[in-house]
Formats: structure tokens, C-alpha cells, sequence
């Protein structure tokens, strides 16, 4: 498929393979230089309010675990072979597809894409997927669907953090319909085109570039349209944090830290802060579907 917009970010920009895959390790280490623990005595006004959520409470797997060595530990449980994918709802051809036979369909491509956490970090990933509207196209979306809802895998045996009712399981999220069609929305099936680690949401996970990373839902067994909002995992956890739309925005603050700036990870430079950009970059692209809307009140 066609780029259809015009990228800003090339190769060059990409956050180097192994502090992607090693952040977990590039965050301790700050914390070992003594930066992080600084931070908690300086005053409000010079406090990165969320460098410490960085450090111990963002999160990337919960089906394995809070910790953040979990999903590292224990995401190589998880068995991605065979997989498929139930597509219902509001579609023509209902039904579980295959791993296999969706990728034979589909046209995968690289796109370059910032990742930026409600948690104040960001990264630059070349994913490798393909546009989630040519997936919904081959289910045939029904007149009257009006938002997509996904789910992630949920098999106790293999995910142990699961036991936990951090989340009432499975990890649930969604889109308005119009968002899932946008071809900056894409199924990712790879990063530094290699297949995705099963740590990063094997086989394949939702990738919306203009919004948090949490809508990035990770290993999806569960696609449904439908005419109603669906629930989603972290605006039904704590709904006056964490909304349905959830659009990176740097003048909607979250309530308990700033989110006019963030931190990009890679590069030596971990500790320096950018200002975040409307809808993470991509305000030209994506900014209609929100016109007349107030993101304030719909974050
Ligand atoms: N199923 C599932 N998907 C998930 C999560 C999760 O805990 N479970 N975490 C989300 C959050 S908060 C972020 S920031 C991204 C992190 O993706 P990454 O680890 O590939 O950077 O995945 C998102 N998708
Ligand atoms: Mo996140």
C-alpha cells in the first residue's frame, strides 16, 4: 500500500535497536546513576514529575507481570504458533482467521512511527505491519459499525500475570471506526524487520501513531465492530485518568503529571526532555477526525 502521507522520520531518527529492546536496562541504569533518586528532592517546579513512574511503574506486558523485568522473563511462555484471529460483530465474513492467511492477504510495509507512553517517554519504531482498514476491508465492514473493539490473548497457563486482577482480563481496547480506517493505523507484524518479540505483543498488535502507547493493544485474538463505544481496560481501571480517546496531547495534562514534554529514549542523551507534539506528530493527518470535538473533555 501506498504511503498516503508524507513521513517526517527516516532511518536515521530510529531509536537504536538495543535500547528498544533493552529499556528496561537503559532505565535501571539511570536510576543506578543516581539521577532518578535526585529527582525526588528537588522542588516541584525542577521535578520531572514523572521521571520516577518512568523508572518503576511504567509498564509494557501485564498479562506477565508489573514488574518490569516480567514480560522479559516470561513472554517466551506465551506460544504465538498456531494463532489466529476472530473477526465478528458487524461484519460480512465472520469468522477465525489465521495468522497465516491474514499476512497471505495483506501488503506488509516498514513505517517509522514516534511511540509515545501516557507515561512521558517516547521512542522512534520502525514497525512492520500493514494498515488495519485493508483487514477490516477483507471482513467487510457492515453499515452501522461505529467502533472496532480488540482483545488481547488471556491463557492463565502461559500469561502469570494474569493471576493478578490488575486488570479485569482480557486487556480490552478500541477505537471509533473512522480512527480504524485512518491509514496511519496499522496491525504490526514486525519491528526493525525482524518478526515482533513475543515481549512487544507477538504475532501481531495494534499500532495508532497519535495516541498513547496503551491503544497499542499487544497480541490480538478478538476483533469485534460494533455500534457501541466499547469498554476499554484502562479507561474502566481509572476513568478519571485514562479516557477512550486518549490522544497524545501536550496541553491535556494527565492529572497526577505534566504532558507537555517528554522523554526520548536512545541516543546517550536519556535524560534530556522534548516538547510533546500534537497528536504525537501526526496533528496534519489526523486532526479532522476530532474537529468540533473538545479533547479536554474527551481524552
Ligand atoms: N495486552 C497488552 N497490551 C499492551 C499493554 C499491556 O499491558 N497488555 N501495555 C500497553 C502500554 S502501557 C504500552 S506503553 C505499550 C508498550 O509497548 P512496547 O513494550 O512494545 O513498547 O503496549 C501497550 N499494549
Ligand atoms: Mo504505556
Amino acid at each position: 500500500m501506498a504511503h498516503r502521507w508524507k513521513n517526517d522520520l527516516s532511518y536515521g531518527d530510529v531509536t537504536p535497536e538495543h535500547v528498544y529492546l533493552n529499556r528496561r536496562q537503559v532505565i535501571a541504569g539511570l536510576a543506578g546513576t543516581g539521577l532518578a533518586v535526585a529527582a525526588g528532592s528537588l522542588s516541584a517546579e525542577t521535578l520531572e514529575p514523572n521521571s520516577w513512574e518512568e523508572i518503576t511503574t511504567y509498564n509494557n506486558f501485564y498479562e506477565f507481570g508489573t514488574g518490569k523485568e516480567d514480560p522479559a522473563k516470561y513472554a517466551h511462555q506465551m506460544k504465538t504458533d498456531p494463532w489466529s484471529v476472530k473477526i465478528d460483530g458487524l461484519v460480512d465474513n465472520p469468522g477465525e482467521y489465521s495468522f497465516q492467511d491474514i499476512l497471505s492477504e495483506m501488503t506488509v510495509e516498514e513505517r517509522i512511527y514516534r511511540f509515545r507512553c501516557v507515561e512521558a517517554w517516547s521512542m522512534i519504531v520502525p514497525w512492520n505491519g500493514f494498515e488495519l482498514g485493508d483487514l477490516l476491508a477483507m471482513a467487510g465492514v457492515q453499515e452501522g459499525a461505529k467502533y472496532a473493539a480488540f482483545e488481547t490473548l488471556l491463557r492463565p497457563s502461559e500469561m502469570p500475570g494474569t493471576a493478578y486482577r490488575t486488570i479485569d482480563w482480557p486487556y480490552r481496547e478500541g477505537l471509533r471506526l473512522d480512527e480504524a480506517l485512518h491509514p496511519l493505523t496499522i496491525m504490526a507484524t514486525g519491528i526493525y524487520g525482524k518478526p515482533i518479540p513475543n515481549q512487544n505483543g507477538a504475532p501481531l498488535r495494534l499500532v495508532v501513531p497519535w495516541k498513547y502507547g496503551f491503544k497499542s493493544i499487544k497480541s490480538i485474538v478478538r476483533i469485534t465492530l460494533t455500534d457501541k463505544e466499547p469498554p476499554t481496560s484502562w479507561s474502566t481501571l481509572i476513568p478519571g485518568e485514562y479516557g477512550f480517546y486518549s490522544n497524545v496531547n501536550p496541553k491535556v495534562d494527565h492529572p497526577r503529571w505534566s504532558q507537555a514534554s517528554e522523554r526520548r529514549i536512545g541516543g546517550g542523551l536519556f535524560s534530556k526532555r522534548q516538547p510533546t507534539l500534537m497528536f504525537n506528530g501526526y496533528e496534519n493527518e489526523v486532526a479532522s477526525l476530532y474537529e468540533g470535538m473538545d479533547l479536554a473533555q474527551n481524552y
